[in-house]
């Protein structure tokens, strides 16, 4: 359900946009747009950015395309389904019908082959309607690699030259890869493609993200002959891939996923004029890969202000973060019940709760959902933790917080407090 909006335009990055029905952005979420963490010298998400784009010298590097994207830009382009779940407002941000925020940077893939580009890099901001906890923020940051080259010898020569080329570096290093067949039933090559071809293709994506693999993680694991770098490829399902994967990262006594990423789909290449072009993209988040190489505990640290967290990072160099004290935790609970016959999406809950009191919410958690069986009536029960990074809350500031959540979901929601 979409919030009641009083004005029937919105501004986004200066410019207005007119709203209607799907119109679901938020004011935090406007705020975030123009900050670009990934560009930000010292900044983490920089540094890694930077870090992977090492990696890959001979590609062209890109970081500043607008976050505004269009549906079909985002989904059609790549052949999402009518129906994919992706598409509601539920879980994406829209600032109309016709305009939202990119979800994902795979939203760019199609304009950044029609300009020509056939080896890339593309890092951006990416938003997702999500639940609030440590690990959940509803903006992250992606880099999307890709690289395509002419369907024909000439091209599979290049590819088969940089696959002896990776696996001869691969092989004089310690890493262990659990891997999976290129072409499986499940994961199958694509009617257009010569599986011949689609064997080179996926060896190359293989190749190329194992070595990136190494180059983030090997030296932070302190890997050994006995103690190798663990990577775990896994059949994966995308829309504009296929055979597609995702790629795991044992680090500190966990698998971390770490990317999806697959042989392009040919209509995805078509819708971009190459179809003479065949070739593999991938999509890996930076956040999670930060966390684990800083040691930072916290999503929202990312967007921390505070010097004590600012301070602590150079550019190009990985350090551990060294957490300042932990304020205390305040709970809150909110409960009420919902007009009859209306019900209310957990995303929407939580906008809510971060446009009132940001980022010192740590966590929203529901405790109860009780539908009254006489009246049908629908009624919820949220826990909110509200808790500081930078400065301790006092019990008033929280009452006063949660007050405003009360009241603004009595406005927009017409909940009737329990
Ligand atoms: C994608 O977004 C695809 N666009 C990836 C892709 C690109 C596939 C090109 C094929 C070809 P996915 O939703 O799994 O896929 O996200 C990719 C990565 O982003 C994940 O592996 C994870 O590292 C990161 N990620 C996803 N959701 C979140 C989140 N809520 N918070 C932080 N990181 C996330
Ligand atoms: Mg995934």
């Amino acid at each position: 359900m979409a919030a009641q909006r009083p004005s029937h335009c919105v501004t986004v990055l200066g410019e207005q946009y007119p709203t209607d029905h799907m119109t679901n952005i938020s004011p935090t979420i406007v705020s975030k747009l123009p900050l670009k963490l990934h560009t930000q010298p010292s900044h983490p998400l920089s540094t890694l950015r930077a870090l992977i784009e090492s990696h890959f010298p001979t590609y062209a590097h890109l970081s500043s395309l607008s976050p505004l994207v269009t549906p079909y830009q985002n989904f059609d382009l790549l052949s999402f389904p009518a129906d994919h779940p992706g598409r509601s407002v539920t879980d994406s941000y829209y600032v109309n019908k016709d305009l939202m925020l990119r979800t994902h940077t795979s939203a760019h893939e199609v304009e950044v082959f029609e300009r020509g580009e056939t080896k890339w890099l593309l890092t951006a901001d990416v938003y997702r309607r999500d639940e609030i906890d440590g690990s959940h923020y509803p903006v992250f940051h992606q880099t999307e690699g890709a690289r395509i080259v002419s369907a024909n010898p000439a091209g599979m020569k290049e590819i088969e030259e940089d696959n002896e080329r990776l696996a001869a570096h691969l092989e004089r290093s310690n890493i262990e890869i659990e891997d999976v067949p290129h072409l499986s039933p499940i994961n199958p090559c694509q009617p257009a493609h010569d599986p011949k071809h689609t064997e080179l293709i996926a060896k190359n994506l293989k190749l190329s993200l194992n070595s990136l693999m190494l180059h983030l993680f090997a030296g932070r694991v302190g890997a050994t002959a006995q103690n190798p770098l663990r990577v775990r490829w896994i059949e994966a399902t995308f829309p504009w891939t296929t055979p597609s994967f995702e790629v795991e990262v044992f680090f500190r006594g966990k698998w971390l996923e770490i990317l999806g990423c697959g042989v392009i789909y040919q209509p995805t290449l078509d819708n971009a004029n190459v179809s003479d072009k065949l070739g593999w993209a991938f999509g890996l988040g930076l956040e999670r890969i930060a966390m684990v190489l800083y040691s930072i505990p916290d999503i929202r640290l990312f967007w921390s202000q505070d010097p004590r967290f600012l301070s602590q990072f150079k550019q190009g160099e990985i350090t551990t973060f060294k957490p300042y004290s932990k304020y205390p935790a305040c709970f809150k609970d909110v409960s009420f019940w919902l007009p009859e016959g209306q019900g209310l999406h957990e995303n929407d809950f939580c906008d809510l709760v971060r446009d009132v009191a940001g980022d010192v919410v740590e966590d929203v958690k529901l405790m109860d959902n009780f539908t009254h069986p006489k009246t049908n009536r629908k009624s919820l029960c949220y826990r909110i933790n509200y808790r500081s990074m930078d400065r301790s809350l006092s019990n008033d500031e929280a009452n006063s917080l949660n007050a405003q959540v009360v009241s603004c979901l009595r406005d927009r929601f017409g909940v009737e407090i329990r």
